[in-house]
């Protein structure tokens, strides 16, 4: 990562070439005709390879991957079903663990420092989380009318074990100054238009969530290295915000005197008006009329049975699946097959960790042969619930957080 892969005349440099060789699993016959500033096609990332072939695909320029609900039905997200989110493309340049780096510097840390990767596993504990992960614009799908962004439907959430080190500990051998606001990170992706001087996306939180434990820099998902297309080696992960703030191919986070300024932290990126406004008015995007969304809101899935599903009358039916809310824990699960007339409570565990997801069961009896709905919803430890109906629309199609529901034909 470190070396460009051309040398200077735009040859493959002899390590690219070994690249190459390791990825194609043998020889590179005529590599001395490969013409200069050529990148060879083995070099282009298919990152739905580690993927089920069930996930649905939104877009490959940049890669946008969601998981279909049902898919999401494990208590821990496999990394073959959790959702791709790129603002800019996955880096091409071979990535070298041994020599990638971490800087932490900006104008609130007392000097800057570096850490290698190594420095980062040996120096400081390790520790594992459960962590709800999912991007702002999950459920825009559902606003009318459409915002620009992708029209996630309700998939763009994932509950996976990360395992790093605190960003805390690091923070704290760094040494903060007194005015340090907040964290912006900044990542190896190129901008979708390969210009080297323009930023894909550098976001970040403020101090106060940056030192919760929880706070993650991390370099294995589910026990295994992360894969390329989730941030490999190395990446930021903030549970229970926008997951946009879960900075990926992590090289630097700057503590900030000020709210971070990076790409994507401006305008009504992942932010949302302070006041109602009407579906499809333009307000102007000046920091008075927005705020920056922070924690993500209660919401929950039912993950098992699929929708569609046929099910038989004589016995009861066992459905499952999650709830989250953001900083916030569920306290209630219910669910409704009358369209929301009544409502079921659910049993509903304890998460594994502060910011997890928390899996919901219940079993369900009909009444007679026919077509029904099986509503979920969830309640947070504040007693906030989830909307029946798509909430308050919004320019940038954010936070839709309205109860899901699946269609199931009961027979006799
Ligand atoms: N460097 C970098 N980090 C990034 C992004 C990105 O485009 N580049 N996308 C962000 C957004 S918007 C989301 S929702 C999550 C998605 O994480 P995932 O692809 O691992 O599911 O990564 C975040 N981190
Ligand atoms: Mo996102």
């Amino acid at each position: 990562m470190k070396q460009p892969i051309f040398d200077r005349r735009g040859f493959l440099q002899q390590s690219a070439l070994a690249t190459l060789a390791t990825l194609a699993g043998t020889d590179v016959i005529f590599a001395s005709k490969i013409p200069p500033h050529y990148r060879p096609l083995a070099f282009d990332y298919d990152p739905l390879k580690g993927k089920s072939p069930e996930m649905t695909v939104l877009g490959d320029k940049p890669w946008n991957v969601e998981s279909p609900i049902h898919l999401l039905d494990d208590a821990v997200t496999p990394v073959s079903k959790m959702f791709i989110r790129n603002n800019g493309l996955i880096p091409t340049e071979p990535i070298n663990p041994a020599t990638w780096t971490l800087v932490i510097n900006g104008e609130s840390v007392k000097g800057a420092k570096t850490y290698t990767l190594n420095d980062l596993k040996k120096r400081f504990k390790p520790y594992t989380y459960q962590l709800v992960l999912e991007c702002g614009g999950n459920g825009r799908a559902g606003y009318q009318p459409q915002t620009a962004g992708n029209p996630w439907e309700q998939g763009a959430v994932s509950c996976a074990e990360w395992t790093g080190v605190r960003l805390k500990d690091i923070l704290a051998d760094v040494g903060l100054k007194e005015d340090a606001v907040y964290i912006g990170y900044y990542g190896k992706d190129p901008h979708l238009s390969q210009d080297p001087t323009k930023v894909a996306i550098s976001r970040g939180v403020p101090m106060k969530k940056a030192l919760e434990d929880e706070t993650l820099i991390a370099w294995a998902v589910n026990g295994q290295d992360i894969p390329l297309e989730h941030g490999y080696p190395l990446r930021l992960v903030v549970g229970g915000w926008p997951a946009s703030t879960s900075g990926k191919w992590l090289h630097t986070i700057a503590v900030r005197n000020k709210v971070h300024d990076g790409a994507k932290m401006e305008g009504h990126s992942y932010r949302v008006p302070i006041r109602p406004v009407e579906p499809g008015e333009k307000i102007a995007e000046t920091p008075e009329n927005f705020r920056i969304i922070e924690s993500m809101p209660v919401k929950s899935l039912l993950t098992f049975p699929k929708t569609g599903a046929m099910v038989d009358i004589k016995q009861p039916l066992a459905i499952r699946g999650h709830a989250w809310a953001g900083d916030r824990s569920v306290a209630e699960v219910h669910t409704s097959i009358d369209y929301g007339a009544t409502w079921q409570k659910s049993k509903l565990s304890s998460p594994k960790n502060r910011l997890a997801w928390q899996h919901w069961s219940a079993e369900l009896t009909f009444p007679q042969p026919g077509y029904y709905e099986v509503w979920v919803r969830a309640t947070d430890d504040k007693g906030v619930t989830q909307p029946l109906v798509i909430p308050q629309w919004n320019p940038g199609g954010y936070l839709n957080n309205a109860c899901h529901r699946i269609a199931v034909k009961a027979i006799a």
